[in-house]
């Protein structure tokens, strides 16, 4: 037989036989309540353990338990599981170590802001120092949940700056650990000063209550929407977070049959702006109201009461002249904006013994008008 190749099964075999040797201590343990003399000087020799003691006995709970207080050196990175049995399960239940830092780096870097990511080998909680130099100046919150891994977000940095930090993580025992100063670089101001054009605005899927804007542009950018019944507007949507070449915009709640003013500000990911000129569209109209059974009463030398019913709640006008046939532009008008679909308008100061030529105007909320076809009647002597 190959000599290297007996030397090679001869090591497999010592190894499954060291595992088998701890696994049979560590059930012992176990079992066992009382603790000989021997067993003693085991325990202190085993208390300045390092985390260079064999592997194998890391693997095993009961090694930890029957060895009561073992210690590993503080800066000792060890596997996360491996990591929670020792600090939970030395030290008689107390645990006494702070959490090892595994690894620290800053990541998202951008012009004001950068992400300190933390993993340390048990759950912690982190605070990060940082500032332009090693004194720092400032301190983050600490985090509020114990974890493994922990992002911390810095902002409010200067562009083009480099900063240095380190990070303190603490466990829920309060044990806690300080790493060494590190440094990032945050990005330069960007060249870019030129604000995103307008390639197309226009809108759709227009209903009585709602519209979408659909904004095309030539860099990819935020957008939000000005809109209101008039160009001052009064409404804005909120801004969109992502960047894009073409962004739908959906305004909702809107008034039935109403004409609407908007213009569009887009914005690149540098903060350059351009607002789009104002526009407009409306909202589409509801049914149109049907006028019915108009008749007068209270007939005088002066007036008369016109009444009349709608199939749906609308507004009314009444536009009358002794002129045929009736302008709007010019005849009298007497209204009542309350919605209903009774309704009943007195007419006074007129002239007597005069022939008087009237409109009925209906307007339902859906901004549908509505004009009877013109009726007269004549004042008494
Ligand atoms: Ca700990
Ligand atoms: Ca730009």
């Amino acid at each position: 037989m190959n000599n290297k190749y007996t030397k090679y099964t001869l090591g497999i075999a010592g190894l499954v036989l060291m595992f088998a040797l701890v696994f049979a201590s560590s059930a012992s343990a176990d079992n066992g309540k009382g603790k000989g003399k021997g067993q003693d000087k085991e325990d202190n020799e085993r208390s300045s353990v390092s985390c260079k003691i064999p592997w194998g006995h890391l693997f095993a709970p009961g090694w930890l338990k029957k060895n009561n207080a073992p210690t590993v050196a503080a800066d000792c990175s060890l596997p996360k599981g491996i990591a929670r049995l020792f600090h939970r399960e030395s030290n008689g239940g107390t645990d006494t170590v702070a959490p090892s830092i595994l690894s620290v780096s800053a990541r998202d870097i951008t012009k004001t802001a950068a992400t300190i990511r933390v993993s340390t080998d048990e759950k912690a909680k982190v605070k990060v120092n940082y500032g332009t130099t090693t004194s720092y100046g400032s301190t983050t919150p600490q985090t509020s949940s114990f974890d493994f891994s922990t992002s911390v977000s810095l902002t409010g940095l200067s562009a083009d700056t480099t900063y240095h930090y380190d990070v303190v993580v603490t466990d829920a025992a309060g044990n806690t650990r300080t790493s060494s100063d590190y440094t990032f670089k945050t990005k330069a101001a960007s060249a870019d000063v030129t604000a995103p054009d307008f390639v197309s605005v226009s809108v759709r899927d227009i209903t009585q209550t709602g519209a979408t804007v659909r904004v095309s542009v030539d860099e990819k950018a935020t957008v939000k929407v000005n809109y209101g019944t008039t160009t001052s507007y009064g409404s804005t949507t909120t801004e969109t977070t992502d960047f894009k070449l073409v962004t739908d915009v959906p305004l909702s709640g809107l008034t039935v049959g109403t004409l609407y003013h908007y213009n569009v500000v887009a914005t690149d990911s540098d903060g350059n702006s351009r607002t789009f000129a104002d526009s407009t569209f409306s909202t589409l109209a509801g049914p149109a109201s049907v006028i019915s059974g108009i008749g007068f009463s209270a007939l005088t030398n002066s007036g008369v009461t016109l009444s009349w019913a709608t199939d749906v709640n609308t507004s009314s006008k009444i536009y009358y002249s002794t002129t045929t046939p009736v302008n709007k532009n010019t005849a009298s008008v007497s209204s009542d904006t309350t919605l209903k679909t009774a309704h009943s308008m007195a007419l006074s100061g007129l002239s007597a013994a005069t022939t008087y030529h009237f409109l009925i105007e209906a307007t339902t909320n859906g901004n549908q008008v509505t004009t009877a076809p013109e009726f007269s009647f004549t004042t008494a002597n």
